[in-house]
């Protein structure tokens, strides 16, 4: 069985994933696209030479009968209605993040799916599937380092647009950190705080950069995470897990070793889409594979969408108040423990 995949949003990371699913992975195929500016959806057929029927919107894509599931890779804000149309129709879906821009949005979606009976629903969060948090996950798990007891963590970008803003850094960069480390902890988050350190002469006036979040868990291990989005030196993401008995780190990007000019050094990537290549491709390949096997997507859930939203509004409130706030997430529902559901 092939999966027919549906595109909503052809631009940076739609044609990124466009190209995936044609040519790194397999079992999925591209049958139709969509974007508000239909130039860029014809261009991205033409250019990516797939055979694809362009739509004019989202809804009348998820109506074709020949369409799976629905790629949602346009802006965050129009996420939430492409998604709840999706699930309606019965069709999966794979949603770039955020799932939805607020809490309430994310509960929405959670609601519709439960509604439906059935897991269609896969959020992007892509870091689950690198190599590298899956040693430290499985290093964890093994207890190799005893119990963790804090997370030193950084996300660095060498430079962003102008129209990157303050609460940004939370909804659109440590987003990424907040999904992937509770994973990696099996934790809940409790409170978070924002510290803004000495600003960055590199960031626009209206821009808060770096800036320092604290998160605390329910376990009550400390997470750091310095996001720095104007280093100027490259896209750089490092986490380090102190445990009882030992410390783990995120392995450095494999790159050659060069000795010139009495100089030992490497490279640093510097653009995001290359570092997660291989996790992208894994992400897919999953989401395909197991609604193969099962019927049912077994990546991040709308559940841990809905987690990822809470989260990042009680940073966005820590930003403000420069106060510890509260994480306050509603009991997870029965239908995303994996031991009361049937297919997965
Ligand atoms: P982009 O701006 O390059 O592309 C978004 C496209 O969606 C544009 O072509 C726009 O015209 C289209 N669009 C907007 N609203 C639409 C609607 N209602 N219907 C149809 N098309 C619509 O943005 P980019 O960088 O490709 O990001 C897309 C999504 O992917 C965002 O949610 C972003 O947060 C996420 N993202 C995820 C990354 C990851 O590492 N997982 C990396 C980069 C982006
Ligand atoms: C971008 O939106 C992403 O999602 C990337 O994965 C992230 O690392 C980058 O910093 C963001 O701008």
């Amino acid at each position: 069985m092939t999966l027919k995949f549906g595109v909503v949003g052809t631009g940076t990371l739609g044609r990124e994933h466009i190209q995936r699913i044609t040519n790194a992975i397999s079992g999925g195929e591209i049958v139709a696209v969509t974007d508000i500016n239909q130039e860029a959806a014809k261009k991205a057929v033409d250019q990516l030479g797939i055979e694809a029927k362009v739509y004019e919107n989202d809804l009348s894509l998820i109506q074709d009968e020949h369409v799976d599931a629905v790629m949602v890779t346009s802006w965050g804000p129009a996420h939430k209605p492409t998604v709840l149309a999706a699930i309606e129709a019965g069709k999966y879906v794979f949603c770039e993040k955020p799932l939805a821009t607020t809490a309430d949005g994310c509960t929405s979606i959670v609601e519709a799916e439960i509604r439906s009976e059935r897991r269609l629903v896969q959020v992007g969060f892509m870091r689950r599937y690198d190599s590298g948090y899956v040693q430290m996950k499985e290093a964890i798990e093994s207890n190799d380092i005893g119990r963790p007891l804090m997370i030193h963590c950084a996300h660095r970008n060498p430079v962003v647009s102008e129209t990157y803003t303050t609460d940004m850094a939370i909804t659109d960069t440590l987003i990424h950190e907040i999904d992937v480390l509770h994973w990696l902890i099996r934790d809940d988050y409790q409170s978070v705080r924002v510290a803004f350190p000495k600003k960055t002469t590199h960031a626009l006036k209206h821009l808060r950069d770096p800036q320092l979040v604290t998160l605390e868990t329910k376990g009550g291990i400390v997470i750091d995470v310095e996001i720095f989005v104007n280093c100027q030196y490259g896209y750089d993401i490092q986490c380090e897990v102190i445990g009882e008995e030992g410390i783990i780190r995120l392995p450095e990007v494999s790159s050659i070793v060069m000795r010139k000019e009495a100089r030992l050094g490497t490279n640093i990537l510097t653009d995001w889409k290359d570092r997660f290549l291989d996790a992208y491709n894994q992400e897919l390949q999953d989401f395909v594979d197991s609604i193969k096997e099962t019927g049912e997507p077994r990546g991040p859930s709308a559940w841990d969408g809905y987690i990822a939203a809470v989260t990042a509004d009680a940073c966005v409130r820590a930003q403000k108040s420069g106060e510890k706030e509260a994480v306050i997430l509603k009991e997870k529902p029965d239908f995303y423990r994996k031991k009361a559901r049937k297919a997965v």
